[in-house]
């Protein structure tokens, strides 16, 4: 489903009027929620609008040549004084960042806008929902609005809109990447992006001990199954210790699986909070992770996905790959 040009316009027009508007995007931020999140916020301040957005925590080190400026912490009392609480990039409200006193069913009672590009969204705004399963990034639907606008896209909302772009398409190599992500990230160019900026900050800038916690896992810890089509890593704890390594920070690491020749699908699992943390990608359409990743009630995109595994690494490392195994069937 795409979003048409009339909710386009809808919610450029529901974006203007508001006065003072509160941006969340969900946890663990990567390029595109922080890309949507502040290239909202710029695009409304540019409006004489007030914007601020709001990160539980810290933002990867990746993004931080980019990104800074967000509220972490928000007393009770300054968050009434927003009149719009906008949603970007976040699909289901366990994975949304908001200050801890806030519910997703009081969130729902507000002016609440919901911008997202996950199909199955279930934030359910009440107000006005913006969902468009088939466009690559958010932050690509926040260009289409902001082109449905009568607003020319202001230059400091380039370069935020552009990396996340850049990031949720694997730099325009993903089959997610259309011709009109290809327009939009045109039109971003054109505007002002500052394309080797982002490259730079985020691509080419990987700390030395994340560059040797990836070369002995690759080394040591990689596995495949079902004739190599399927590549997989349980990394272990003591590793990523080894290297004073924070695995949250590290997007692009699954891509290492999935770069090698013959993998159709590559997956990772370390333990995190709440369980073992599964990610998982395919190259291919026609083997989509998004149901296997479901059937652990997880989540994501039919070809980038994720779960929790509540049990042992060695558990879910047995259940995943037979189900992914299934999908060759
Ligand atoms: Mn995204």
């Amino acid at each position: 489903m795409s979003a048409t040009q009339s909710q386009l316009r809808e919610a450029a027009k529901l974006l203007l009027e508001s006065e003072n508007v509160l941006i969340f995007t969900h946890q663990r931020p990567d390029g595109d929620a922080l890309g949507s999140s502040f290239g909202l916020k710029y695009f409304l301040e540019s409006s004489g609008k007030k914007a601020e957005v709001f990160i539980p925590g810290t933002i990867p080190h990746r993004h931080t040549k980019l990104f800074s400026g967000y509220l972490s912490d928000l007393p009770e009392d300054k968050f009434n004084a927003f009149d719009t609480f906008v949603s970007v990039d976040c699909a289901n409200p366990a994975r949304l960042g908001a200050p801890e006193f806030l519910t997703i069913e009081e969130l729902r009672t507000k002016r609440f806008i919901n911008i997202d590009h996950h199909g199955g969204n279930s934030m359910g705004s009440a107000f006005f929902n913006l969902v468009s399963g088939n466009t690559a990034s958010c932050s690509e639907l926040l260009v289409k609005i902001m082109c449905a606008s009568e607003i020319t896209i202001p230059e400091k909302c380039a370069s935020p809109l552009l990396t996340g772009m850049m990031t949720d398409t694997g730099c325009f190599r993903f089959s997610n990447t259309s011709a009109d992500t290809m327009r939009n990230a045109a039109i971003l160019l054109e505007r002002g992006a500052e394309l080797e900026k982002i490259v730079n900050a985020v691509f080419f800038s990987k700390p030395l001990n994340q560059m040797r916690f990836e070369n002995e896992l690759m080394r040591e810890h990689l596995k495949f199954a079902l004739d190599n089509r399927i590549a997989y890593a349980c990394i272990p704890p003591e590793l990523a210790k080894k290297y004073d390594f924070n695995i949250k920070e590290d997007e692009g690491l699954i891509d290492l699986l999935r770069e090698i020749d013959g993998v159709i699908i590559a997956m990772l699992l370390y333990e995190g909070p709440g369980g073992i943390k599964i990610s998982m990608r395919s190259k291919e359409s026609r083997y989509p992770v998004g149901p296997v990743a479901r059937a652990f009630n997880g989540g994501g995109h039919e070809l980038a996905a994720g779960a929790t595994y509540e049990g042992s690494i060695g558990d879910a490392e047995k259940a995943l790959v037979e189900k992914l195994t299934q999908l060759f069937a």
